[in-house]
């Protein structure tokens, strides 16, 4: 992946199956649910991935800005990323949007454990209270992760402008919805995704991985049938 050039999904997608962020198995999934596939966000762990992931969440984010702000000036833009992973997403997609659109955002985090001394609490960076948040995270599989982060942030005053993940398993949540349109309906926000299942079966349709094409392309096809929406 060239350094400069816009997110792809067909890139990503390649970058994360190549260093074993994707990989094909049996995994066990925070909902109990046995996947056939496991998406480790936490080994987007170089440079070029963590680069080509930064530049995924700002060219989102950046459409979406272009998008609400028609017609109106620009509008301030925070970004938040959950603690742990969240936090590096965060710090790079801040330098992204800056470096390759010219947008300033403000980003945050928050800490897991609360800070007693110093200045205390357990937000880090940008101030969240009163401001409409963009939040960021990895994968959304029921949305249990999602709505802890949510719940952070009405706890510190800010109203969630927006959801982006880099991944959308597009599974059902508490109901016979997805957890992204449930989120983006309880929430009325927008929900976007970088990448999500149906891009990877299309990958592997169109034998973008291995020899494993077939058995990893029916085995999919057979979890998206079972828990997808
Ligand atoms: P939900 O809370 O069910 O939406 O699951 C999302 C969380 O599960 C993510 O934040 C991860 O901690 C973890 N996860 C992955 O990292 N990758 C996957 O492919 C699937 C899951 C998962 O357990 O569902």
């Amino acid at each position: 992946y060239a350094n400069n050039a816009p997110f792809s999904s067909h890139a990503f997608i390649q970058l994360a199956l190549d260093n074993q962020v994707l990989k094909f198995g049996e995994f066990v999934l925070k909902s109990g649910r046995i996947s056939p596939y496991f998406f480790n966000a936490g080994l987007l762990a170089s440079g070029e991935m963590l680069s080509l992931l930064a530049r995924g969440y700002a060219d989102a984010l950046a459409e979406q800005m272009a998008a609400t702000n028609e017609g109106k000036g620009a509008q301030e833009l925070v970004i938040f990323g959950a603690a742990y992973k969240g936090i590096p997403f965060v710090a790079a997609t801040a330098q992204a949007l800056w470096l390759h659109h010219g947008i300033n955002a403000n980003w945050g985090y928050n800490r897991k454990e609360a800070k007693t001394h110093g200045e205390g609490g357990n937000l880090v960076g940008a101030d969240v209270s009163g401001k409409a948040v963009w939040v960021l995270d990895d994968v959304i599989t029921a949305g249990t992760a999602m709505r802890e982060v949510v719940e952070i942030l009405k706890q510190a005053g800010a109203h969630v402008a927006g959801i982006i993940v880099a991944l959308d398993r597009k599974e059902k949540g508490l109901a016979e919805r997805s957890a992204i349109q449930e989120l983006a309906a309880t929430l009325n926000v927008p929900v976007r995704a970088l990448v999500d299942i149906d891009d990877l079966i299309s990958y592997l349709a169109e034998g973008g991985h291995s020899n494993q094409n077939a058995t990893q392309l029916a085995k999919m096809q057979h979890y998206r049938g079972q828990y997808g929406v």
